[in-house]
């Protein structure tokens, strides 16, 4: 993200997805009010969320574009980090217009500081584009698996296309000439265009370098390559054929090989097509159409929410100009902690080895007690930095009591997630998991507590350094 305009910057700022740093402040909703699809992925089932945005698991309700709006409008006011809503499913959004862009007009006129924002397969996205422009919908991601119909034919069994259903290599043709021509029009509207592919094994992992030239060659701003989720029990072709998913070890590879054509997103948390909250954090529960239905939305109501979002979306964004203000001052000669994305001349790293560490995170810091995270996100750590590379799920380790008694089999789930990694931060952990996770080659640490992620890792960077730890590769670790 270094190296954006001005505009890009101020375009991208609160949107939690087309930003790694907003994703830590700024939340989306998604509506699913889109349920119909104009397409079959052979990792898709129909009875679950579109797996091009979501992870397998039924869409609790459908909305209709009136309760979507409702629901947005009592979201964004319990929730004033709200910035942006996206539609993502269960189907295709553009295989739903009516439904699709009556929310969005509606939502246009009453809560104009909301971001739309919206995710498709592309076949029916140039018949589209005009109207999007008219709405001001300023991000659409595109899902993009490929650009050449013989392995389109492997991931896309039929579409339906003109009122019929086209089989095998013709259908992935037309549906990636949708895609591309899709791609060019909404660049040339000057809409920011994400581009996200699934990461299938042996289908397309390696062609999708090629997929990544191209899209960043016509303009998307981002990729986001993406983990194929294929289980037996969701029902889908790749799931009861087998198909294996990506390891993280060959996604972060993959994800790395694409990174040298364009910014790559490494934040995704593939989340469902009704999603709520932060990035990671699912709320939806707590806004029922049950309970949403019960609350008064009026005029005044919109209006004073709207007021607590600015204010905070200006204090958030303050503090963000102010960090990367910091980032960018020269470093104190002595400085022994050095910030994201900064070296001073006289800093000899070459001794040093990268570190993959697991983070215990919360809004942007170390702030996350090792048996309350949900999940890590996993930095790739430097004497010059820390770059997020990926995030684990995690089981919920702790009962919520100050020590951290049972659940010894999630927590060797949880270390077994950690896999590949050679530190967790956090801001505080308990005795008998911190012995559980060292005998299993990771080290703890609580040393850091509300410290910024980048400063706090590269502090332990040096620490390891220092301690003779970094000179050779990293030890094989046993697994839990
Ligand atoms: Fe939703 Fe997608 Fe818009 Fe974001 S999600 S429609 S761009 S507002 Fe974001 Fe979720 Fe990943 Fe999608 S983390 S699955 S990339
Ligand atoms: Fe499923 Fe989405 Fe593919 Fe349609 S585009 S088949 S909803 S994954």
């Amino acid at each position: 993200m270094n190296g954006m305009s001005d505009d890009i910057r101020r375009r991208v700022q609160d949107h939690p997805c087309y930003s790694e740093e907003a994703h830590h402040h700024f939340a989306r909703m998604h509506a699913a009010v889109a349920p119909a699809c104009n397409i079959q992925c052979h990792y898709c089932n129909r009875k679950y969320d579109c797996a091009n945005e979501s992870r397998p698991g039924v869409v609790s309700e459908l909305l209709t574009p009136e309760q979507a709006v409702k629901k947005t409008l009592a979201v964004a006011a319990a929730i004033p980090r709200m910035s942006v809503l996206g539609i993502a499913g269960p189907g295709d959004p553009l295989a739903n217009p009516e439904r699709t862009f009556a929310t969005f007009r509606s939502l246009a006129e009453m809560a104009p500081d909301i971001k739309l924002c919206v995710s498709t397969n592309g076949l029916a996205l140039p018949d589209s584009v005009e109207e999007l422009a008219q709405h001001n919908i300023d991000h659409v991601t595109i899902t993009i698996n490929c650009v050449d119909p013989d392995v389109g034919a492997k991931i896309y069994p039929w579409i339906f296309w003109k009122n019929q259903r086209v089989f095998g290599r013709e259908a992935a043709e037309i549906l990636i000439g949708q895609q591309q021509k899709g791609l060019e029009m909404l660049v040339a509207k000057g809409i920011l265009v994400k581009v996200n592919s699934v990461m299938i094994p042996g289908v397309n992992d390696e062609h999708l370098k090629e997929v990544s030239r191209i899209v960043k060659a016509k303009g998307a701003f981002l990729h986001n390559v993406m983990p194929l989720i294929a289980e037996a029990e969701h029902g889908t072709f790749y799931g009861v054929m087998g198909q294996r998913s990506p390891s993280p070890d060959e996604l972060k590879g993959l994800q790395d090989a694409c990174e040298g054509d364009m910014n790559m997103m490494r934040h995704c948390r593939q989340c469902r097509a009704d999603a709520v909250g932060l990035l990671g954090e699912d709320r939806g529960a707590e806004f029922t159409m049950e309970k949403v239905e019960a609350m008064v939305i009026d005029e005044e109501f919109s209006r004073a929410a709207m007021a607590r979002r600015k204010e905070l979306r200006d204090k958030v964004t303050a503090e963000m100009d102010a960090k990367r203000a910091r980032a960018r001052a020269p470093a104190p000669v002595q400085q022994q902690v050095i910030t994201l994305h900064r070296r001073p001349a006289s800093a000899d790293f070459s001794a040093g080895r990268p570190v993959l560490m697991a983070v215990a995170a919360k809004g942007g810091l170390v702030a996350e007690h090792f048996g309350h995270a949900r999940e890590f996100l996993v930095y790739e750590v430097t004497g010059e930095g820390a770059k997020l590379v990926g995030h684990r799920k995690t089981d919920l380790y702790c009962d919520g009591g100050d020590t951290c008694g049972d659940g010894e089999s999630v927590l060797a789930k949880t270390i077994r997630a950690l896999e590949g990694c050679e530190v967790v931060l956090c801001s505080k952990i308990g005795f008998e998991p911190w012995g559980q996770i060292e005998a299993a080659g990771i080290a703890p640490n609580g040393e850091h507590p509300m410290e910024e992620i980048g400063t706090a890792a590269v502090a332990v960077w040096h620490e390891m350094l220092a301690a003779g730890k970094l000179a050779h590769a990293a030890p094989e670790r046993q697994v839990a």
